[in-house]
């Protein structure tokens, strides 16, 4: 009776992921995961950890495009930058919408974070960026005073200002305060508009899915922001998982 049950199981499961199936336009056969919980690091080896916060306009493309760069452990949106208490989304007071990068600082630097954040908006729009309008997308690197971090952030402003002579950057670097995580349905947000690459991963709960390393490139991947060598590989990995109908994604 139990082995019928999940017969059953299985079977309501493959029909429904096959629905998805056909409707990403894919014609492949492929089996249903079970959840696979992923490890969490452990203790020690996120001392190694630095973290970084910046704010460039809307947050669910700024956790995207930090979310799967080599060297990137984790991201959170989150509001930073204001005075309000306790913001939420539709009430951030004088907040941004930032992103919070867990690094480890052996795979990437600091100087590199900087770069990604400068090519990735227009630190020269005023009173939001693209398309979104108002000072919840202003541009911000958070810094500690008198650090290495500081000090780099400076430098490159003052680069990237000689670079746009005609007019002002105006990202302001500012000293980190306090840094509110945003709601769960704000966090991994590319990623959770895409329930295949979600099933592909197992359907992790939402802490898993907030602390994962995978998830965090599998958002950048689902909004074709990682860098182009890392957008291919992560679609040849999925490639060959439907190949071979095992469809489970895992670490790299
Ligand atoms: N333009 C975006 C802004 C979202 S945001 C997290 C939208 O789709 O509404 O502020």
């Amino acid at each position: 009776m139990a082995l019928l049950q999940t017969t059953i199981c299985l079977r309501i499961s493959t029909i429904i992921f096959f629905l998805i199936f056909l409707l990403s336009e894919k014609s492949h056969c492929i089996r249903v995961p079970n959840r696979i919980v992923e490890p969490l690091k452990t203790t020690s080896s996120h001392q190694s950890l630095k973290t970084a916060v910046f704010a460039l306009g809307s947050f669910w493309r700024s956790e995207a495009v930090f979310g799967c760069l080599d060297g990137v452990v984790r991201t959170t949106v989150g509001y930073a930058g204001g005075t309000k208490h306790n913001p939420e989304y539709r009430s951030l007071g004088d907040h941004a919408e930032s992103v919070r990068v867990e690094y480890d600082p052996k795979l990437i630097s600091f100087r590199q974070l900087l770069e990604v954040f400068w090519s990735s908006h227009d630190s020269r729009q005023v009173f939001g960026q693209g398309p979104d309008v108002g000072n919840q997308y202003r541009s911000i690197i958070f810094t500690i005073i008198d650090t290495e971090e500081s000090r780099l952030a400076t430098a490159s402003k003052e680069n990237e200002q000689q670079k746009s002579r005609g007019s002002a950057v105006t990202t302001q670097i500012q000293e980190l305060g306090a840094f509110y995580p945003a709601e769960p349905e704000h966090q991994k947000f590319e990623l959770k508009r895409n329930p295949f690459f979600l099933q592909l991963m197992g359907n992790l709960p939402e802490e898993e899915l907030e602390m994962s390393t995978l998830a965090a490139n599998m958002n950048g991947y689902a909004a074709e922001l990682c860098p182009p060598k890392t957008q291919k590989q992560i679609d040849a990995k999925i490639n060959d998982i439907i190949k071979k109908g095992w469809p489970i994604l895992r670490e790299k």
